[in-house]
């Protein structure tokens, strides 16, 4: 048998041996006894070459290269067969079933207490309020006095304050959890000029028995605007449109007359109760109106006290009780709800 034949049988052999090879162990041992570098069928028909006569040379050197070539491509696409028919296979086998939906991870949201304070600031912002920050811990005299509360006055005992131990101010007078957000209107006004419109989120304290409408600690949003002119008029559209875009076109205010000593007029506002249309509800305890804020016009001495001139300024201030916006939107008749924290009630909102 010539060279020329010897390479014809390892090709038939090994294109056969291919096509019947069912795993990649044994297409590995194929190639390496044929086309191994060294001792494969291939490689020793090529040692030989040197052997020969140029003419055999040159034909046996041709068709083996054209066999190696072959098998190669050969083995390389019976690779890709087997590598597939292994992936297919464990895929199957494996408990992963790339089908199912997914197990989505609970995504944690913004406490109810906090939406309804950035609904309102948002509201307001709409409005063209600026947003202002004050501190927790303020000074007897931002929190009292520059609030026209003079020392002993009566109207401090309707705050039950929370005193903070043995810090002082340079005056004397100790630091205390500020009961309400309003000596951030004296902050502001001491480092602006007029006109400003701003609204002030945040928490404020209260020595205060705890029930379903009041809690010692609970957030406000304040708002003050000064400029000239200001009226009661002003007061009365402003706060109109803010319950008509937190609560719908249907909303109503009514102010009763009320008194806070840094606003003269002092009034306290209710809105109409939209869950029952007025007709009376749990939430509204059957009167159709829920209070929800304080307000008035800025006192001048108060203004006076920040260095305005009340004579060419007027503004005025409105207090809003978060939680009691957030009773309300929600229809929650307990305001401890909360702040319990139970995650099957916060998940509702
Ligand atoms: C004040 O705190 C004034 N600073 C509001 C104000 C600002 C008046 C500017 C005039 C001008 P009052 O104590 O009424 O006012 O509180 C305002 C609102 O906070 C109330 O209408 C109520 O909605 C809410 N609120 C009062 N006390 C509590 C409490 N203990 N728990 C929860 N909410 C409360």
């Amino acid at each position: 048998m010539s060279i020329l034949d010897d390479i014809e049988t390892i090709k038939t052999e090994s294109l056969k041996e291919v096509s019947t090879v069912d795993n990649l162990e044994s297409l590995e041992s194929l190639r390496l006894r044929f086309l191994g570098r060294k001792d494969g069928h291939i490689s020793k028909v090529l040692q030989l070459l040197p052997t020969l006569n140029p003419d055999e040379k040159k034909q046996v050197g041709r068709q083996a290269n054209e066999v190696k070539r072959a098998l190669e491509a050969c083995i390389e696409d019976k690779k890709r067969l087997l590598e597939d028919a292994s992936l297919n296979q464990s895929l199957s086998q494996s408990a992963l079933d790339l089908t199912l939906p997914d197990r989505s991870a609970f995504r944690g949201k913004l406490h109810p207490v906090t939406q309804t304070m950035d609904d309102i600031v948002s509201v307001f912002s709409r409005l063209g309020f600026n947003l202002a920050e004050g501190p927790e811990v303020e000074t007897d005299f931002n929190n009292f006095t520059a609030l026209n509360h003079p020392p002993d006055h009566p109207a401090r005992d309707a705050h039950d304050t929370f005193y903070v131990k043995d810090l002082r101010d340079a005056s004397g007078a100790p630091f205390l959890l500020r009961t309400h957000t309003s000596p951030v209107q004296i902050r502001y006004m001491k480092s602006h000029q007029p006109p400003l419109y701003i609204v002030a989120p945040g928490r404020v304290f209260r020595h205060e028995a705890v029930d379903a409408t009041h809690s010692f600690v609970f957030h406000q949003v304040e708002g003050l605007a000064v400029d000239k002119d200001i009226s009661m008029a002003d007061l009365k559209g402003m706060l109109g449109l803010f319950a008509q875009h937190l609560f719908g076109s249907k909303a109503r205010i009514r102010f009763r007359p009320s008194f806070f000593p840094f606003v003269e007029p002092g009034i306290e506002v209710d809105i109409s109760c939209t869950l029952c249309d007025q007709k009376g509800c749990r939430v509204c305890k059957q009167s159709g109106w829920i209070e929800m804020l304080g307000a008035g016009l800025v006192h001048p001495h108060v203004l006076r006290g920040v260095g305005y001139n009340p004579d060419q300024v007027s503004g005025y201030a409105f207090g809003i009780g978060v939680e009691r916006v957030a009773m309300f939107k929600y229809g929650v008749d307990d305001m401890r709800l909360f702040y319990e924290n139970d995650i099957r009630f916060l998940k509702q909102f």
